[in-house]
Parts: C-alpha cells; structure tokens; sequence
C-alpha cells in the first residue's frame, strides 16, 4: 500500500537502522521520511549520515532537520545558541575526517525545517502553524533554508525583537516548547533540579478552563499547579489541521519487545517517532498508509530493538 514510514531519531544507531530499513523493505510506492537527530550520541554518526544522504538523493527518502543537526550548524558557523548546552560530539569529525565533517554540514544546511504533505505533517519537536509562518520569509516553497542568514538570526547572537521571534520559534519547532509557571510556582525535575518552567502538550487544544497540570509533559511523577491558564499567551496552539509525525521525545514503549501504536500516539492525531534507541530503546518507523485520494488509510508502527553498547 502507498504510503510514507516515518523514522524516529537515529542518532548514530546504523546497525539499527539497516535491520529497520530490511524489516519496512523497500516499495515504489512508499517514502521513507527521516524526523532528524540522525547523529550524536551512537556509535556510527558518519555511517548514519552517509546512508541516509544518499536514500535521499535515490529520491526514496525525505529528510528534515533535527535540533542536534541544527546545533552542529550553528557550532561550525561559530554561532552560539540560544541556551548554552552540551558539547556536539558530531563536531569532533572536524579533527578525525575534515572533508566528511565540512561536506555533512553543508548537506544538513539543505534539510527542510518541517514538511506539510497533503495528509501528513512532519516536524521534529513542535508543529505550529504561527510560528511556521514567521520563519517562511527564510525558506523556499519546500522549506529549505534560503540562505545563511537564518542561522544568523536565529542564533544567540542577533539580538532585537524580531530575531528574538526567529531564535525562539526556531527553538520551538526543532526543541519543544515550554512554558512558564504562575509566579511563585516551581517542580523539582528528575535530576532533583528546581524548574519554573514545563514543557506542555502542544498538540492539545487549550481552553479557558485549561489548567497547567492538563498539559505539563515530562514532568514525571511531579505534582503541578492546578491554576488555569488564563489568558493565553506565547505560542499556545489549537490542535494541528492534520496527521503530524514528530521525534524528539525519547519515548518508552510499554514492552521492551515491541513499540505498539498506543506507546507512540500523543493524541489520535499526533505520533512520536522516538522510542530512545540510543539509549537502549528502540529504533521505531511510524507507517502511514495512503487511500488512493491521499487520504490517510491507517497507521501503524514497527521497531527493532537497539543493540547493546
Ligand atoms: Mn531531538
């Protein structure tokens, strides 16, 4: 059946990712679409670059830009980011294989931020229709970055309002959102650290009854305000216009055997693709089958279990 089947982060995972690819199995009339976060982290960065590079120039994949591909672009062009963080391992290649690393970089540059297909939705943390709108103006019709300004802008370095709202919905559509408590409230995260801020639920429609403990994502077992929203401010969205796939997550499934379509739905319309192969999760592919009016058909996931190492 016709369809796309949507990769979760690979991050280096290659061994993985060939046992998925031979379990899809290869069809005409199906697209194998990559979320990005293609490498840190794992074993085989380069591997994992150089084969997902050339199934998109076979024109057998599509593949968008991940925030750890952003990060490593922004970090060659000396930019800094919009929050200080960790350091890029992918970015060691620049001593070890120069040519590999200056050559990658330049690829990641050309990978569209998001993808809007007729019945599917493609973005790697956080769809959302107004923030997609202001950072058209840096992208051509398939929403490959135009040129390197936008890396500019959006970096630590530009500074005014209009480039803050280019850094922060960048941030949002390749990061995830959050959003500030009420004054005075905080949770104590997993790593036993005080936060005022939560992630949410994007892809849940808020109301004026909407409460902050409704849509706190990620928060594990913390208690969270039971305060409503009020007004609602920032970048608060509406539930998305289609089926969306996103990654990012670093999702369990509830058996380590399998990842079934439950594990992966955030809502009946928004799916996570990123199970924690690298971290000795799983490597999942969201499958999307099309009707032949491109009318999605079903949904469905399959998985491979990450190899120790
Ligand atoms: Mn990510």
């Amino acid at each position: 059946m016709k369809g796309y089947d949507v990769i979760g982060d690979v991050h280096g995972c290659y061994d993985e990712l060939c046992e998925l690819l031979d379990k899809i199995g290869e069809s005409s009339e199906r697209k194998l679409i990559f979320v990005g976060d293609l490498i840190d982290r794992g074993p085989k960065q380069k591997e994992c670059v150089t084969l997902v590079r050339k199934l998109v120039e076979q024109n057998k994949a599509l593949c968008i830009m991940g925030n750890h591909e952003y990060n490593a672009i922004l970090k060659r062009m000396n930019l800094r980011l919009k929050k200080d963080l960790f350091a890029l391992p992918f970015c060691d290649f620049v001593d070890s294989d120069r040519d590999f690393y200056y050559d990658a970089i330049e690829w990641m540059k050309t990978l569209p931020l998001w993808l809007d297909l007729p019945s599917l939705g493609v973005v790697h943390a956080c769809w959302n229709s107004r923030l997609m709108r202001i950072l058209a103006s840096y992208l051509d019709s398939e929403r490959r970055v135009k040129n390197d300004s936008f890396f500019v802008d959006s970096s630590k370095e530009a500074s005014g309002c209009t480039i803050t709202k280019i850094a922060d919905a960048a941030e949002i559509i390749l990061k995830g959102s959050e959003l500030i408590l009420p004054e005075g409230e905080f949770f104590v995260d997993k790593d036993g650290k005080k936060r005022k801020e939560i992630r949410y639920k994007w892809w849940q429609t808020v109301t004026e009854d909407t409460r902050y403990c409704d849509i706190a994502l990620s928060v594990g077992d913390a208690v969270i305000t039971d305060k409503k929203l009020g007004q609602i401010k920032g970048w608060i969205g509406k539930e998305p216009p289609k089926l969306i796939v996103v990654g990012h997550y670093w999702l369990r499934s509830r058996s380590p055997d399998n990842v079934s379509l439950e594990d992966a739905a955030f809502s009946d319309k928004v799916f996570c693709s990123d199970f924690s192969c690298v971290k000795q999760g799983r490597l999942a592919a969201i499958r999307v089958d099309l009707n032949s009016d491109d009318s999605v058909g079903g949904v469905s996931v399959e998985s491979v279990a990450s190899r120790e190492f």
